[in-house]
């Protein structure tokens, strides 16, 4: 068996992504996304001009030796370019071997171990009393878990407030826009936020909330120790993760759930966390983090140590990872939840799916591989446009993290 071509298809139903489609001499595809936000076209020329030559003729059943050869083989490791063009290769591949051995994913990675997927959706608003609003339309909808982010008075358009309540898409301008940040002010406001929907839901939905990296150290302990009387599932990306012992200072303060890891891009990025025990759930997803291949090493690891998966499902993550994510979450025994924002009905179109929502929980379909294909001619009718995420400036105009 041959791989005789492959095609990198750029689309942008509302949002752009990047799909690899994968074509063998027995008339076989294999289906991957190699979307990576507001950097689109890094990973399209890296494919195109690196990987697809490499690819052709080769036997698209050996899954593992065809991913040694691009991390290994290409003597620049890691980082997020370089992974997530092997993990469109590596999701198209298993794709193809599990049409090949008629089973949807799940079954190849070792079957069932639970019925449903739990998962988060995303409720903000520009104030409290808009996001409590909103938390409270995910729980009619049927949502268990909901993440919870507050615009915070004095701080122009804090990360996670959407312009509709229910979706939110962070990278819509044709060039970053300046977003504000103040600790202060955030630190004074997002603890009530939770002390309210304590109050009026109680303590029955799971709630979660994401610090995208705002924090010091310092600070990022005082909300999890401020946040502790809530019982959040977690508290999510409070401080970078670039120095990991600040893990620890955050530790030593608070008992809050904690979660990181949508921007790492291997296995060693998180090897520290999850061995001192700094972490409690581990964000890596598969077009991230090398595919199913290496996300599986990373979650073995994570189950060492008793850290949970959860991984990062925003809108620029496509249906081919959500997709293939979700035979995952099917199968991994450590599972903690899945994010799920929710594609846009013109993204669903192009990328036709078998996977389903039902009362907070994500199931995958039974259609050999994982699920999710592309409808190439109506992808044709998006064209890419450039956009960007938007970057942070304290209010004296110094750059934060966004
Ligand atoms: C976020 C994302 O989903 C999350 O937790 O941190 O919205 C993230 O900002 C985007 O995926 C960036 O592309
Ligand atoms: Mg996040």
């Amino acid at each position: 068996m041959k791989i005789i071509s492959a095609k990198v298809i750029v689309t942008c139903p509302g949002r752009n992504f990047v799909t690899l489609k994968i074509m063998t001499d027995q008339g076989v595809y294999g289906i991957g996304d190699a979307t990576m936000n507001g950097r689109e076209k890094a990973v399209v020329a890296y494919l195109e001009d690196h990987v697809v030559p490499c690819l052709i003729g080769m036997d698209p059943r050996r899954i593992e030796d065809i991913w040694q050869y691009l991390y290994r083989g290409a003597y620049w490791r890691r980082g997020p370019v370089t992974m997530r063009a092997i993990a469109a290769v590596d999701v198209a591949l298993w794709d193809i071997k599990a049409k090949m051995a008629n089973m949807p994913l799940y079954q190849l990675l070792g079957g069932r171990s639970r019925d449903g997927i739990m998962v988060y959706g995303h409720a903000n608003g520009s104030d409290i009393a808009e996001t409590v609003d909103a938390v409270g339309q995910y729980i009619d909808l049927g949502y268990k878990a909901i993440r919870a982010q507050t615009g915070v008075p004095g701080i122009k358009d804090a990360y996670g407030v959407g312009r509709g309540k229910l979706f939110y898409e962070p990278a819509d301008a044709a060039l970053p826009s300046v977003t504000g940040w103040d600790t202060r002010k955030a630190l004074n406001y997002v603890p009530k936020l939770f002390e309210t929907l304590r109050d009026i839901y109680g303590f029955g939905p799971h709630l979660l909330h994401d610090g995208h990296h705002r924090y010091t150290p310092q600070e990022a302990a005082n909300l999890a120790k401020m946040l502790e009387p809530y019982q959040l599932f977690w508290l999510e990306d409070v401080t970078p993760a670039e120095n990991q012992e600040a893990f620890k200072l955050i530790r030593q303060h608070s008992v809050t759930p904690l979660a990181v890891g949508e921007i790492f891009n291997t296995i060693w990025d998180a090897k520290d966390l999850i061995q001192n025990q700094l972490i409690d759930y581990i964000r890596c997803t598969i077009v991230s983090a090398g595919g199913v291949t290496h996300l599986r090493r990373i979650a073995d690891l994570a189950a060492l140590y008793q850290v949970r998966t959860g991984s990062h499902g925003a809108t620029d993550l496509s249906p081919v990872t959500m997709g293939t994510a979700l035979h995952f979450d099917t199968w991994v025994p450590n599972f903690g939840i899945q994010e799920y924002m929710r594609h846009t009905e013109e993204t669903d179109a192009v990328f036709p799916h078998d996977y389903h929502f039902d009362k907070g929980e994500l199931f995958c379909g039974e259609t050999p591989g994982h699920g999710v294909d592309i409808d190439e001619d109506l992808a044709a009718k998006y064209p890419y446009k450039p956009a960007y995420l938007p970057v942070a400036r304290l209010e004296d105009g110094t750059m934060w993290n966004w």
